[in-house]
Formats: structure tokens, sequence, C-alpha cells
């Protein structure tokens, strides 16, 4: 056989295998391994929202990569655990940079960790969409490639300062924090918010305190507020509202999403029962969120936690605009991916989403919620109190 001949014989069949490629795939799709990195607490007091982001993440993957996959991309998820630790969301964000196969992180549950960690993401365009992160400077930054699917602390505080002197009527209140930027935040918003409706705030201080909260409510009993707000998360808040119920403090209590987790009641009980949250994270009522629920507890054997649904739906939207950016094999870029996921138009479980020019939802839903019982396997029962579909803020200048 001639060379030239070996040559044509090479070509055709070259040629050949690229026709038995799935349609729309090319030859920079195949074998090609697009990551999708989670961030959140999966080890420490906060892991069961944590590990309900990774889940949530590994759902959607699950179900939504088979456009990918047929195009030729293998679709793989790596999950980070941050530890609710800023340093160590940041040293995560330097590797997950470094591995040029990470498109996209879904992520974190804390503003804290959120927001320095997406500075080095935005370092290589690395896209992010976050499913829980509520403080208002994770999109106010007005970085392209910072998203998110849930709402925003400057108006869930100002929900549960209307509630508080709307609904509960409430003359005087207790505002502590835990120090974060997130328990801090809401904390100043609500407290802004309930100063402005004529509420008497006696009290309004941060801790750090995990476990003896005597020192702070002593004193609180000695004020007697109608009501007591927590601003933090369920790990810190629970076992405060439990000491200073069982210490004999009458006030109603109240506190944002932080609270939102089943682990609230686990570590509260009883003496938590009654407790008010707001939250961003959509209740478990839907049809399309039960069927959800019941997918994930049978993959699973458990039920979701609050931010699950979010992670799945923010898992939804990365992978529309992955198809968008691979369209007909093409090697997806971090730059082009973050353009396409603003420009998705998702409708699904939490309701249809589009994000605005800084990466929040254009209408975000808010809820308050009221704890109902004390067995962690039907938090997903607790009432509705209150819901409602609020614009996001413009970008502050
Ligand atoms: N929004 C709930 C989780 C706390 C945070 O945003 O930091």
């Amino acid at each position: 056989m001639t060379s030239t001949r070996i040559r044509s014989l090479v070509a055709l069949g070259a040629a050949l295998a690229v026709a038995l490629l799935p349609l729309g795939s090319g030859p920079a799709a195949q074998g090609k391994t697009i990551k999708i990195a989670t961030q959140s607490p999966l080890s420490g007091g906060q892991a069961a929202l944590g590990e309900g982001i990774k889940l949530g993440t590994q759902l959607a993957i699950e179900k939504f990569k088979v456009n990918l996959e047929k195009a030729g991309f293998k679709v793989e998820l790596v999950p980070y655990d941050d530890q609710a630790k800023p340093d160590v969301g940041v040293s995560n964000a330097k590797n997950i940079i470094a591995d040029k196969a990470i498109m996209v992180v879904i992520g974190h549950l804390n503003s804290g960790v959120a927001i320095p960690s997406s500075e080095v993401y935005k370092e290589d365009n690395l896209p992010m969409i976050s499913p829980a992160n509520t403080n208002e400077k994770v999109t106010d930054r007005g970085y392209p490639n910072v998203n998110r699917v849930c709402g925003r602390d400057d108006v869930q505080g100002p929900v549960g300062a209307e509630f508080a002197a709307g609904t509960l009527k409430v003359k005087t209140a207790y505002v502590l924090h835990d120090k974060t930027t997130y328990g801090q935040g809401v904390a100043e918003a609500f407290k802004n918010d309930l100063e402005k409706k004529g509420v008497k705030i006696v009290g309004f201080e941060g801790t750090e305190e995990k476990s003896n909260f005597d020192p702070i409510v002593t004193p609180i009993k000695a004020k007697n507020p109608e009501l007591v707000y927590f601003g933090g998360i369920y790990d810190q808040a629970a076992p405060f509202f439990k000491q200073a119920k069982e210490k004999g403090v009458k006030a109603k209590f109240l506190g944002p999403d932080g609270l939102d987790s089943s682990d609230f009641v686990k570590i509260g009980g009883k003496a938590v029962v009654g407790t008010y949250y707001t939250t961003a994270a959509a209740p478990a009522s839907s049809a399309q969120a039960k069927q959800f629920g019941e997918e994930y507890k049978k993959k699973f054997g458990k039920n979701p936690e609050p931010y699950a649904a979010e992670s799945y739906v923010a898992t939804a939207i990365a992978i529309k605009a992955l198809e968008e950016v691979t369209k007909g094999g093409k090697a997806p870029t971090r730059e082009a991916l973050g353009s396409a996921i603003r420009k998705v138009k998702y409708n699904g479980m939490t309701g249809s989403i589009e994000f605005d020019d800084k990466g929040d939802p254009k209408k975000a839903s808010y809820y308050v919620m009221q704890v109902t019982t004390d067995n962690p396997e039907k938090w997903s029962e607790n009432k509705e109190a209150k819901r409602l579909a609020i614009a996001a803020p413009a970008m502050k200048k």
C-alpha cells in the first residue's frame, strides 16, 4: 500500500470517528471533564446545612448532566469543606481556581466565607452561584462572576422587623448577634428598621459564646423585652434560646434564616418550639419541592435541609449555561460561562429566576416561619406565617 493511500485511509477513519460522535459533540468535548465544585461546611456545627448544599448539587448534577454527557463531556462533583471559616474557604478557593477543570462553584453557606473566597474566584473569572448567602456585600461588589439564587439581608432584616412590629406588635426588643459578617449585618438591618417603626431596642450586642450564655441571659431577663432576636446560625442560636427560656426569659424569640435547619430543634428541643424565623429558603410545601424532597430522601436517606433545594436550582442554572457555552462540543471557558449564567432564565422548583446586573435574582421570596415541633424529622412542617416576593434593591453607589 502506498503512503498516499495509507494517509487517505487514516483521514477517512478520523472523519468517520467524528461523524459517529453524538450530535453536538466535537473533538474538544471528547473525554473532557467538567467539574462543578461545592464549598460549604461539611464538618463542625453547621454541617447539616453545608451537607445539604453538597447533596442538593449532587442530585442536580445527576439529573441534568445528560446533555453534557451526550456532547462528550464527563461531569463531576468536587465537594470542598470550608468549615464555615473564611481562611479555609480562601485556601480551598486557591486550589479550586488552580484546577482548570472546575468551571463553577456552588456555595457557600456563610457570607463571611463567600465574600473573601469569591475575591479569589474573581482572579480567574470563575463563576460562583450561591444558594444561601444573604449578606448584601456578596453581590453589591458588582462582580460579574458572583451570583446568588436567594434573597438579601437588607430585605430579610426589615421583613423580620415588619413582622415583629406589625404582626407580633412588640414594643421592646433585645438584639443579639454572632459578630460575623452575616449575623451582625442582618441584626443591624433588623434593628434599624425596628427602631424606625417605633420599637425600643433595650440591648444590642455581639457574642461568640457557643455554650454558656448565663452572662448574656441574666441582663436580658432583667430588661424583660417582649422580643429577643438572634442574628446568627442555629448551632449558636439554639443553645442561647434554650438557656434563655430555661432561665425564665418570657420574650418571643425571632431570628433570620441562620435558624432554618432541623438541627435548631435537635439542639434546642422543646424550649425553642414557637420560635419565629425569617428565611429566604423555600419551604418544602410546593408540589415541585415535595418531589425534590422525595427524590432526595430516596437517594440520601434523609430529608433535605433548607437551601438544599436552592443548591439544586443553582446547579440546574449552571448546567443550563454550560450547555449554552459548549454548543457544538466547544470546550467551555470560565469567562464565557460567567456571562452565560447571567443570561439564564430559569423556571423551576423555587420559582422563576433571572439575575440582575449585580447577580441578585430580580425578585426573591422571603418567608416568616414558626417552629411547630421539636421533632427534627418534621422541620418541613413548620408553619408559614407570611410569604413575600420582593425585588432586589438596586446596586448601592
Ligand atoms: N443566609 C444563611 C446563611 C448565613 C449567611 O449568609 O452567612
